[in-house]
């Protein structure tokens, strides 16, 4: 175990102990204990414990110098085990409310017997713990509004309703006198699925008219943090975000600092230290860290040890700093400072993507621009709230080339799904707007056929023999096992006519877990049957997942970015689309709808035969 994991479990013991009501001395030994340990380097506390000299250090006294030694052996610490087992979580856990310490939660525990946050929220609304000595009504509301707060802050949100509070704040403070770069970065940066809090960089001038605006935004609920560097806000919908103000030279490296990811960001530092430099959030430059015994740098510059340096001039450390900083104009510049080709903020995660900007064989990704149109969305015919002819010329607006109709197939009568006859009207209705040339935009006729219980489709095979393409979605039936849903989907991609897979799993993020299907089988299918797996880019959905692509588009399975919009808005979620698509790793040609329409006819003629 490292100091930091020693120091964490020697906290949680002091905090168990508290929520005991042991003896606050004894508590606080730990507390304190931790605080030392974390003043500690890392290589003095392995050399402490060899040479049995723990309890020489001030502050720790024989009870701990064991447990530390234990933990730093083994990992483990059987007295802490213990010491978890004979709390209750709930306990644990009801230290996050605002305004309940220990013991507060032990007078609750003993007096009350809650033992979880549930129990407490039921003992506030019916008056008990107001009641309660040392309470009262005050706290007791407080109490209330924390646990509140707690479930609703908690919460990731979706990447698309992030990204529409962040647009018009990076737009704003863009446009502030004096801001020289302004950027939103973390998660919604990576293009993530969902995002926990917004970070936003800037480098300007005068910070304080910056941070003034910052927190004056509309939709700000609620200030929680304002300084000369940064500020915190929490906006109505429980989205938080930070605002951090950097010098304009210090800016590529806050942004891809606070891009992330952290799996990311520790890579590349271990490679800027391979390489004899010290990459931070706020710089690149030599590594002359005390560890490094004075070797040379690549690029000429030479580091200096710390020991070599007259400490007390700070004048000339200044200096030094200051000669063996690396200087960068972007983040294409950054990277290449370490040897690599430029890695886009959505190929962040940590997950090999060092090593193939290494090799220069990263992927030129798709973008939002390659796209020429978009398949399966519906229409007021079934589910959708906008007509045919409103669908399209939303297209049009787009520059579409061609839209794609899917609307549901009869099983989903609860969306009000097509029989046979209102397909083929509409199938009619398609072909004459196609003839009326009323708009530029292109229509294909299709279906989002259902995929029944047992994997035969809605739609007998010369039904869809008279249609363009034909999706075929599960919407039903979802409880099944794996290997029957699994079986389920093959089924029906296996059936003639078959264009694309919709949304493979069915999950709608932070709502609902995806039905369980084998994804690797349905993929293998897929591409020995010519099917594409659509990457639905609803923002509830993103479904197949991004973190599937990679391999298998390099298997050879395409993809094709779907909206699956319901009304002419939500044709635009083919940007939440294109965000996974990136992530994972796809290019242009693996994407359907990025050929133009003439190509895509030729593709869907193909498959029907
Ligand atoms: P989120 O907000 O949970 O959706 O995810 P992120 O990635 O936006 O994470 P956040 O907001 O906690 O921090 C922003 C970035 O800052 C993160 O992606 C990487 C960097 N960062 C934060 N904490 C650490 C850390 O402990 N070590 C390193 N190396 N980087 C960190
Ligand atoms: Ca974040
Ligand atoms: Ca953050
Ligand atoms: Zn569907």
């Amino acid at each position: 175990m490292t100091k930091n994991e020693i120091a964490d479990a020697l906290t949680e013991i002091g905090t168990l102990l508290d929520l005991k009501g042991e003896n606050p001395f004894k508590v606080r030994a730990y507390q304190s204990g931790a605080r030392v340990l974390e003043a500690l380097e890392e290589t003095e506390l392995a050399r402490l414990i060899a040479a049995d000299e723990l309890e020489s250090v001030k502050g720790i006294g024989e009870a701990l110098a064991q447990k530390i030694g234990e933990l730093h052996a083994t990992g483990k610490l059987e007295f802490l085990e213990k010491l978890r087992a004979s709390v209750a979580p709930g306990l644990v856990e009801m230290l996050q409310v605002p305004g309940l310490g220990p013991k507060k939660i032990k007078a609750l525990h003993d007096k009350l017997g809650i033992a979880d946050l549930g129990a407490l929220a039921a003992a506030c609304r019916d008056g008990r713990v107001a009641a309660l000595e040392g309470f009262g009504e005050k706290t007791q509301e407080k109490i209330l509004a924390g646990i509140a707060n707690r479930e609703a802050y908690g919460k990731r949100h979706l990447w698309w309703e992030a990204w529409e509070v962040a647009q018009p704040i990076v737009a704003g403070l863009r446009a502030l006198p004096g801001v020289t770069h302004a950027e939103a970065a973390g998660s919604l940066r990576r293009g993530l699925e969902t995002v926990g809090d917004l970070d936003f960089i800037v480098a300007a001038r005068d910070v304080v008219p910056v941070v003034d605006w910052f927190t004056t935004q509309p939709g700000v609920k609620e200030v929680t943090a304002k300084g000369e560097t940064k500020a915190s806000v929490r906006f109505a919908s429980g989205l938080q975000a930070d605002l951090r103000l950097v010098p304009a030279e210090q800016f590529v490296f806050a942004l891809h600092h606070f891009t992330g990811s952290k799996d990311h960001n520790v890579q590349m530092r271990q490679r800027a230290l391979a390489r004899g430099l010290r990459l931070s959030e706020w710089g690149l430059a030599a590594d002359d860290g005390p560890d490094d015994g004075g070797k040379t740098v690549e690029g000429g510059a030479v580091s200096v040890t710390a020991a070599a340096r007259p400490a007390t001039v700070k004048a000339k450390v200044a200096q030094t700093a200051a000669q063996d900083r690396v200087m960068v104009r972007n983040e294409e510049d950054l990277f290449r400072k370490l040897g690599l080709h430029f890695v886009p903020p959505e190929l962040r995660e940590g997950i090999g993507e060092i090593e193939t900007a290494e090799q220069g064989e990263l992927p030129r990704l798709v973008e939002a621009g390659d796209l020429r149109g978009a398949f399966h969305n519906h229409t007021t015919a079934s589910d959708g709230r906008n007509t045919l002819a409103e669908m399209v010329a939303a297209a049009e607006a787009l520059g579409w080339e061609y839209l794609g109709i899917a609307d549901h197939s009869k099983a989903s009568f609860q969306a009000n799904g097509l029989s046979e006859e209102r397909l083929l009207a509409q199938v009619k209705e398609i072909q004459e707007l196609n003839a009326s040339q009323r708009f530029k935009t292109h229509v294909f006729a299709g279906t989002e056929c259902d995929i029944l219980a047992d994997g035969r489709l809605d739609f007998p095979a010369d039904v869809l023999a008279q249609l363009d393409y034909t999706v075929v979605s599960v919407h039903n039936a979802f409880a099944q096992d794996e290997a029957k849903m699994t079986a389920r989907v093959i089924k029906a991609i296996e059936q003639p006519h078959v264009t694309m897979l919709g949304h493979l799993t069915g999950r709608l993020l932070l709502r609902r877990e995806g039905y369980k299907v084998d994804a690797a089988k349905v993929i293998d299918a897929a591409i020995a049957n010519g099917v594409i797996i659509e990457l639905n880019a609803s923002p509830w959905r993103l479904d197949m997942d991004w973190r599937l692509w990679r391999k298998a588009a390099e298997k050879g399975l395409l993809t094709s970015i779907n909206p699956d919009a319901h009304e002419t808005a939500g044709l635009e979620h083919v940007r939440a689309g294109i965000n996974a698509a990136r992530k994972g790793w796809l290019r242009k040609e693996q994407v359907l709808n990025t050929r133009p329409k003439a190509q895509v006819a030729k593709y869907f003629a193909a498959k029907r035969g």
